[in-house]
Order: C-alpha cells, then structure tokens, then sequence
C-alpha cells in the first residue's frame, strides 16, 4: 500500500514527502506519478459510477481568454483552404492551430514547473531546456504529457467538490481574482455536504465559478481581472501537500487558474509566483498532475440535479512528443 506522507522513504536534499522512486518498476524510472493509482479495478469501479448516460465535455474553448496571463502568446487559429493547385480545384478545408497549452484548460504534466530550491521535477529529473526541446533525442526520458498515451491516458472516477455551490448556499461571497483560498476543512466541508467520500485513484476537481466568470468577462475586463496575480484557489500549503497526497488522488483539477490560491502564502508571508507551494509538490516531489482553466459549470448543474457528484472521467490529452501541457480532452461520464 501507499506510504502517508510523512511514512516516504526520506529523498536526499529535498523536503520529506517526496514520492520520487515510489512508483518505480524494474529499475524503470516512472513518468506516470500517481496515474499510476489507475488501477483497472479503480477504472471499473469508476465505471460503475455511469447510470444516466450523459456526456459532458470539460474543455472550456481554447483561446477564452484572449489575452492569456504570464506573457503567454494568444490563439491563432487560420482556416485554410484543402485544394489542388495543379487542377485548379477546391474541394474542402483545412485548418491551423497555434496556441499556449497554458492558455486555457489543461493538463499541467509533471514537468511543467520545478521544485525550485533543486531545479528537479518528477522523480528527480532535471529537464535541461536542450532536452525539453529535443525530447526524443534528449538524455533522459522526461515525464511529459505524451507519456500518457503508452498507459491509455487517464480513466477513473471524478469526484466534484462544488465550492462555488456550496458558498453561494452558505451565503459565502467571495471575489475570484482576490486571491481567496480554501483550506481543508473547506474541501472536507464541501465532501460533506454533498455526501462523497474520497477513495484512492479519486480525480479530485474542484469548482470555483472562474471559468464561467471569465466567460462572461469582455476582453479587456479578462485582461484586467488576470492582471491582479491574485486568484482564487486551494490554500498552497505543506498541511493541504499532506492532506492531498493522503487521500491518494490520481489528480487534482480545477476550474481557476493554477488549482492553488495566488499569490502563495507561506508561514503568512506573500512570496513570487515562481514560488507556487502546490505546484512544486504536487508535479515536482509527488507526480501528481494539475488540471487548471476547467469549465465545471455544465457538470455542476447535472451533479446538483442528480445529488450524485461522483462520475466516471476520461481524459486523453494532445500525443505531441515531449507536450509539457495539454487541453485535457475530459469527459465526464454520469
Ligand atoms: C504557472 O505556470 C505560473 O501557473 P499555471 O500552471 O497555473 O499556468
């Protein structure tokens, strides 16, 4: 069975509570982290959790926000035309996509942001920018997003924490760019109220109401909300680190910006974003992944309708070797 946080093997230079080695196999070093809870019991087990039939896909547009935050570069999508120059011929359309992985939801993989005191990520890798760009060449085997493909990507059971509800039924206002956050008496409040329970492999995803506020948003209020750094989310700390690797989730998603509050609080202190506490111990030291920018809002009026806020989720995201994040390509199940 799985350690509890403060029962993992100590890894040298680095805070206990680090996973790296844990889901090695056969002197294998692992790039799944904990999708390696997927296990096919947890997968039919999740399975059982689809007794309506309905569908519902978790991908907010890419390109939503039009001016996305940390420099990151705006969708460009062109139509182009599918012909044949030599006869002279149109016969139908193509069409090209660049955009920011980041810029809308996603799947941040477990090498998308270091723990930044040992330049690691994932089992103790260090993706040197030469083999971050050249990653099939490069000298160690990195654990990015297309890595997931080999595993047949993610399938389990969703659990939805609906805190947007759950606030809005208490009475509980709160600003989505403010920098508000939820500790685990919050989540575990939430759990309760909507009777779940959580298991090992559980996909955690946690509903604020960001996506949909943004979606209403005109582009420069986007720009402008975006623009205070400060967003809602989890509380970023070595407590809610604990507390989430020992629940054992296969996942974390959200619908806010980065799963965790910004900007990161730590022993009361306000410190840079390259100091995400969540980010660093989540993807770097427990191979946990995040999923951020989620539209939630569809799932949370079926949940609500059916009480039941428990589904089976799949999730496969771009296979782009070496992708460092991905839309999620999620769909729950109900
Ligand atoms: C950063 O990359 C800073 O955050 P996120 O993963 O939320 O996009």
């Amino acid at each position: 069975s799985l350690p509890d946080f403060d029962d993992l093997p100590p890894v040298e230079g680095v805070p206990q509570g680090c996973a790296w080695g844990i889901f090695d196999q056969d002197g294998q070093k692992d790039v799944y982290g904990t999708l390696n809870l997927l296990t096919p019991d947890v997968v039919k087990a999740a399975a059982e959790e689809v007794r309506h039939g309905i569908s519902i896909s978790l991908n907010w547009p890419i390109g939503s926000i039009k001016i996305p935050g940390f420099f990151r570069k705006s969708l460009n999508h062109t139509v182009v035309k599918l012909e044949d120059p030599h006869a002279n011929l149109h016969y139908g359309f193509d069409d090209e996509v660049e955009f920011n992985t980041q810029a809308s939801s996603q799947w941040d993989s477990l090498c998308h942001f270091m723990h930044l005191p040992t330049g690691k990520t994932y089992n103790g890798v260090t993706p040197t920018v030469k083999d971050m760009q050249n990653p099939t060449k490069g000298s160690q085997k990195l654990p990015t997003l297309d890595h997931w493909h080999d595993r047949g990507c993610v399938a389990g059971r969703g659990v939805l924490i609906d805190f947007k509800s759950y606030a809005d039924a208490e009475g509980l206002k709160y600003d989505p760019f403010s920098g508000f956050r939820i500790g685990i008496a919050d989540i575990e409040a939430v759990a309760a109220y909507q009777g779940v329970t959580f298991r090992q492999g559980d996909i955690l995803i946690i509903r604020f109401g960001v996506t949909e506020a943004l979606g209403q948003m005109t582009p420069d209020e986007q720009t402008s909300a975006l623009s205070t750094y400060s967003y809602c989310g989890v509380d970023g700390t070595k407590e809610m680190a604990r507390w989430l690797w020992n629940q054992h989730f296969a996942a974390i998603a959200s619908d806010n910006v980065a799963v965790e509050a910004m900007p990161p609080i730590v022993d009361g202190e306000t410190k840079p974003l390259t100091q995400l506490v969540l980010h660093q111990w989540c993807l770097s030291l427990f191979g946990m992944p995040l999923g951020e920018l989620w539209y939630l809002k569809t799932l949370a009026t079926h949940c609500k309708g059916n009480q039941k806020y428990t589904f089976l989720l799949t999730s496969a995201p771009l296979n782009v070797p070496g992708a460092v994040g991905s839309p999620p390509n999620a769909l729950a199940l109900l």
